[in-house]
């Protein structure tokens, strides 16, 4: 197998390293495919971009971003080339440091991320919208030496410095074509060399860190080797998505959060494809972008395709080929409505910042409305009872997921590796079930499951039955501790332009759940809203709805 012929890890600084988990902490491993035959030396910027230049490709596209920028293969490798002789020689880094990058996604953030990668650096990214204290709490579990940040974003960082001991060289880069201010990044790799010989990593050296968007405690930093990127170019993108070289993707979750790093940088770029790198992509940014573009394939959450659905008649979609949806469950009604507004089958898939991106998803062809899909090549799914045995495979019965595959948790330094790896398999926390037809059936968090009366309930299929609804732009269902029931069923509901939010209303929704789905699991209490706790990434902040509706 190849992690145990990987031969000597490059990195001189082994903090990462030495705080992976412990052997027997660690998922089971699957590299049964003959796409997954790694080699022991591997760096993935390599096999991302330097590739596609030394094949002779180096004047295709490859970024685009505001502003009319349009770097080739051979341009994007020769701006990540001089920052990272920015780095190595003005900036002290040394293999196996921790390097933050904050910024909105732009051609200059994907310019530091090949650059930190080629110095064998560890890409540490941060959401644009976190602010000091949360940066600071990054910064100290992952001891970050050095950080990259848009001068846009400077701030935040400047303000957390003073808690931040460890972090010693910051550098502020500014759009790509506009002038660098003097002492930026931007100044500094102007007088470099467009070339640089990228630091010859092992396959399982770790290259980054990605926080998770959990909502209590201190994050989580799951820990990615070069061969995990790889690894996951060669299953979902490869195997389910199907893009080509002339394919144009474009999207709204930063290159933070793994779902953007692969959907809109290491997947383009490893089949040779462009990216639109967008800073804003909130539903009313995204659509003109498509269109300006000329986008082919679009990631993005489904809420976002709820709200451009609304708003797609107002834009030229026609150059859209693909549309993947992830981060929470696509409710049947959101899929309609965006076949409706676009003529695109989404391709919906659940992936987790741990296994670094999508493992069960499903194709236009096998998209069945309401189900995730099917499990992605290169990984197996089992659903478990309570006690970790396997349930019967198609039984139809509700268990916790279970993941193994060639990437898999592992967590810097942190006891909770424990509750996310099981017996082998990653446990996502969610719970699912798999029906006759093999599809995996996402039903909730299992933190989220509302126990009623008896009955076990899981908040987003009365979302989904709200969805439905013509009135409903968009929802949230919790279990809302209660005396005599154990929970009652609270929904949050934003109505769409035009509606009344009175008891009427309120009533007519309990009414349509009733019809919709089993009457028992209808909403006793409904709140209206203007909006919905969402996260950066789009997710539903459920605790904060429990918080304010308890
Ligand atoms: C939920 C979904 C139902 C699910 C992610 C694609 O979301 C991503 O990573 P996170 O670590 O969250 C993981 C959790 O989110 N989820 C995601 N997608 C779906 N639930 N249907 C879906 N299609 O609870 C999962 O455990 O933030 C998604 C690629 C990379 C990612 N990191």
């Amino acid at each position: 197998m190849a992690s145990s012929s990987s031969g000597a890890t490059a990195h001189v600084d082994t903090f990462a390293r030495e705080r992976l988990p412990a052997a027997d902490a660690l998922p089971e491993l699957l590299f049964e495919l003959p796409e997954l035959q790694f080699p022991p030396r591997l760096n993935c910027a390599t096999e991302l971009l330097d590739r596609h230049v030394a094949a002779g490709n180096g004047a295709r596209l490859a970024v685009q971003g505001h502003g009319g920028v349009r770097w080739s293969y051979a341009d994007l490798q020769a701006e990540a080339n001089r920052i990272a002789h920015v780095l190595v020689e003005d900036l002290g880094v040394v293999p196996g440091n921790r390097v933050l990058l904050r910024g909105a996604n732009s051609p200059m953030l994907a310019a530091c991320w090949f650059a930190v990668v080629k110095a064998g650096g560890i890409v540490v990214g941060t959401m644009p919208l976190l602010r000091a204290r949360e940066l600071a709490t990054i910064v100290a579990k992952a001891e970050v030496s050095h950080a990259l940040v848009d001068e846009r974003l400077a701030e935040e960082l400047d303000l957390a410095l003073p808690q931040c001991p460890t972090l010693r060289h910051v550098r502020r880069f500014g759009p790509a074509g506009a002038p660098a201010a003097p002492g930026s990044l931007g100044a500094l790799a102007a007088t470099k060399p467009a070339t640089f010989t990228n630091v010859d990593t092992a396959a399982d050296d770790i290259c980054l860190l990605a926080f998770t968007s959990g909502t209590t405690g201190v994050p989580k930093a799951a820990m990615h080797f070069h061969r995990d990127v790889m690894a996951a170019c060669a299953c979902w993108p490869a195997h389910v998505l199907r893009a080509s070289a002339d394919d144009v993707f474009i999207g709204s979750p930063p290159l933070a959060f793994t779902f953007g790093l692969g959907g809109l940088l290491a997947f383009p770029l490893a089949i040779g494809a462009s990216t639109v790198l967008v800073e804003k992509a909130t539903p009313d940014a995204l659509l003109p972008a498509i269109a300006q573009f000329r986008a082919t394939v679009c990631f993005t959450a489904p809420t976002s395709y709820r709200a451009m659905a609304a708003l797609a008649p107002q834009h030229d979609l026609s150059s859209l080929r693909k549309c993947v949806s992830a981060g929470e469950a696509l409710p049947a009604a959101t899929r309609a409505l965006w076949k409706e507004a676009a003529g695109i089958e989404i391709i919906d898939g659940i992936g987790s910042t741990e296994l670094f991106h999508i493992f069960i998803s499903a194709d236009e062809q096998h998209a069945k409305p309401g189900a995730t899909g099917l499990v992605v090549p290169g990984y197996r799914a089992a659903i478990l009872d309570d006690e970790g045995r396997e349930l019967p495979e198609r039984s139809g019965q509700v268990g916790r997921l279970a993941i193994k595959g060639p990437t898999g948790c592992k967590y810097l330094d942190d006891a909770r590796q424990a509750t996310y790896v099981q017996g082998g398999w990653n446990l996502t926390g969610d719970a699912y079930l798999q029906d006759a037809d093999g599809q995996f059936v996402y039903q909730a968090r299992t933190d989220d499951m509302i126990i009623s009366g008896g009955y076990n309930i899981a908040g987003p299929e009365i979302e989904s039955a709200l969805l439905l609804h013509p009135a409903v732009a968009e929802c949230g269902v919790i279990g809302r501790p209660d005396e005599a029931r154990g929970m009652v069923v609270k929904a949050f509901v934003v109505l769409r332009p035009g509606h009344r939010t009175d008891a009427a209303m309120a009533e007519e929704l309990q009414a349509f759940v009733k019809r919709t789905i089993a009457p028992y699991k209808y909403p006793r209490e409904v709140a209206f809203r203007d909006s919905l706790p969402r996260t950066e990434t789009g997710k539903l902040q459920r605790f904060k709805l429990r918080s304010e509706g308890g």
